[in-house]
């Protein structure tokens, strides 16, 4: 399910299965701030700046370009509002949307339609659904570099140690700069439940049931960034607000941070730069391969907007 507004994804769920991706349920709808969950959009700045936090991308009613069969294409282009927020830049956008069985692919592309270059930071804010955050496990990023955003210091970089899976036991807010191009996140809340067991469930309000029978699911997100034709590196953001922070958040539920985690594509470590009628696209492709997720379902999936 797409919303318009921030061409947010809000839900993609497996053929009888739970939701792979993380919404809260004190998110709010209205238009008036960013979806809690799903994928958010961070463009054209990444965190706080002269720009709204994560910039207007997320925060502004997009068209749709094109719907065939299981791709979704939607476009937003630069307007009064957003020339007086970013310098005059014209831009146009396009997010692609495509479904497979066990599969979502999305791609963003920035084009610069301007007459001047203009620098931009851009991140695809992934909200995953997990069974539970203290047994959840995110391969790929051993031996890797990262900024921990909560250090005294954040020009000193930290090092992911090898052999060691990241695990979350307190607020986490990383950015793994020149990232690699495959990690994979083991413990999504998949379980096949049928509606009447969701009702019963939502009724009793019986947590413990949902935990004993969501199944760990396993999802590889693949990422990649063409900059202009050519293979370009990437960072990836890992967060988790945790307990304290949940709690200041107020379209987010105070014991929310159990079972979700965020895993973002983006390029946020530096600024791009785009050259007039150049094109930057970052593209991410989720495939769940384990827990109740009903994979390799029947053929694609259907685009509900
Ligand atoms: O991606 C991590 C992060 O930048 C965190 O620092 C936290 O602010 C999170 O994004 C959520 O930001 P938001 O503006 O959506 O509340």
């Amino acid at each position: 399910m797409v919303y318009l507004f921030g061409a947010h994804i809000a839900q993609w769920s497996l053929k009888n299965a739970q939701e792979v991706l993380f919404m809260s349920k004190a998110a709010v709808f209205d238009n008036s701030t960013p979806i809690r969950g799903g994928i958010p959009l961070v463009f054209p700045q990444f965190g706080g700046g002269t720009l709204p936090s994560h910039g207007f991308a997320r925060r502004s009613v997009w068209t749709v370009h094109s719907m065939q069969e299981n791709t979704l294409v939607l476009s937003f282009s630069d307007n009064k509002s957003t020339r007086d927020l970013w310098e005059g830049n014209k831009f146009t956008l396009l997010y692609s949307i495509t479904l497979e069985s066990n599969a979502i692919t999305t791609s963003f592309q920035v084009e610069n339609q301007g007459e001047t270059p203009f620098d931009f930071q851009a991140l695809l804010h992934t909200y995953f659904h997990l069974s539970d955050i203290t047994t959840t496990k995110l391969y790929g990023l051993e031996g890797q570099s990262f900024t921990d955003k909560l250090s005294e210091d954040i020009t000193v970089p930290c090092v992911q140690p090898n052999e060691q899976p990241l695990v979350f036991d307190k607020e986490t807010d990383y950015i793994f700069f020149k990232a690699p191009s495959q990690v994979t996140l083991v413990g999504l809340a998949l379980s096949q439940k049928n509606d009447k067991e969701m009702e019963k469930n939502e009724k009793e309000k019986d947590a413990s049931c949902f935990a004993s029978n969501a199944q760990d699911g396993t999802v590889t997100i693949d990422i990649q960034v063409n900059n202009n034709g050519s293979i370009d590196t990437h960072d990836i953001v890992v967060w988790n607000p945790w307990s304290e922070k949940s709690i200041r958040m107020g379209d987010f539920g105070d014991d929310e941070f159990h079972t979700m985690c965020c895993v973002e594509p983006g390029c946020v470590s530096k600024w791009e730069t785009l050259t007039p009628a150049s094109k930057w696209t970052i593209t991410q492709t989720l495939v769940v391969v384990g827990g109740g997720g009903g994979g390799g379902g029947d053929g694609v999936g259907e685009t509900k907007l």
